[in-house]
């Protein structure tokens, strides 16, 4: 079984993100992302991607970016990287995400990973070197998820990026599939590999007849264009049921693993 290479230490439970309430919550955050890189409390938290069988079996894996506080006790990411997003900040936590994912894909040659892109670092020079520099040896591991909104904003640096990347193996998702921010024709042109049906479609899809109608017609124009589908965000044997049967490739969520430092 795959280890990552950068543990955390044991027993610590996550905590809560601070507060962004308030006068000053923006600069607090900033400054606990910035101590935990100087110090070096960013780490990947890995969930598994299965296969959409009877017996699932772990496809890759997706990579989130965390950080530790001081006593090594997991923040959930979604607070601070939203807070630093726009700022160099966030192009330093997109780096350190990437570095991380090839760090773990150079160490694990059985490992496929994928790492989710901010538009925002594309233009990066820092970034950019990075990635290059992986691509040349665990490119045809790794797997760069682009959200909908990410490629409505800017879709000539995606595509140029995904056109730059592709002879060196990496592979493009289209994150947030169903979010509604893209024209379906987009899939095929950009030449995406995988589609990610949004959480928004599959939580609850048994409960609802129009959810299942739209996920089953996404389903059907990506497989037209010969790209697997990835349902996101199952969390019940129901909503994993209603997906092998609308014809998901693969399933992902916390019925099958939360995001984990240690696997
Ligand atoms: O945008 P993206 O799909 O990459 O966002 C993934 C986020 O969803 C992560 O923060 C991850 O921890 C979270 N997540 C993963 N699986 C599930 C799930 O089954 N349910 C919910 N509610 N969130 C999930
Ligand atoms: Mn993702």
């Amino acid at each position: 079984m795959f280890q990552p290479p950068l543990r955390a230490p044991a027993g610590a439970p996550p905590t809560g993100v601070p507060s962004t309430s308030g006068q000053g919550g923006r600069t607090d955050l900033s400054r606990v992302v910035r101590r935990a890189l100087s110090g070096d409390r960013l780490r990947l938290a890995y969930q598994p991607v299965v296969t959409a069988e009877a017996r699932p079996e772990v496809a890759l894996y997706e990579g989130f970016i965390r950080i530790l506080d001081e006593l090594g006790r997991e923040i959930s990411a979604n607070g601070f990287v939203a807070a630093v997003e726009d700022s160099p900040l966030g192009r330093e936590i997109d780096c350190a995400s990437l570095r991380l994912g090839i760090t773990a894909l150079r160490l694990n040659s059985n490992l496929r990973l994928s790492i989710n892109l901010s538009a925002r670092s594309i233009g990066n020079t820092a970034w950019r070197n990075l990635l290059e520099e992986g691509a040349q040896r665990v490119g045809h591991r790794l797997l760069l998820e682009v959200s909908e909104s990410s490629l409505s904003v800017r879709p000539e640096q995606v595509g140029r990026l995904m056109q730059e990347m592709r002879p060196m193996g990496v592979r493009f998702a289209l994150d947030d599939f169903g979010s509604g921010s893209i024209a379906l024709l987009q899939l095929r042109e950009f030449g995406f590999h995988q589609a990610k049906i949004d959480r928004s479609l599959v939580g609850g899809i048994d409960q609802s007849s129009d959810h299942q109608a739209v996920a089953g017609a996404l389903i059907s124009v990506a497989h037209q264009f010969g790209i697997d589908v990835v349902a996101e965000g199952v969390e019940t044997e129901e909503e994993a049921d209603h997906m092998r049967a609308l014809g998901a490739d693969y399933l992902q969520g916390y019925l099958f693993g939360r995001p984990k430092i240690r696997l």
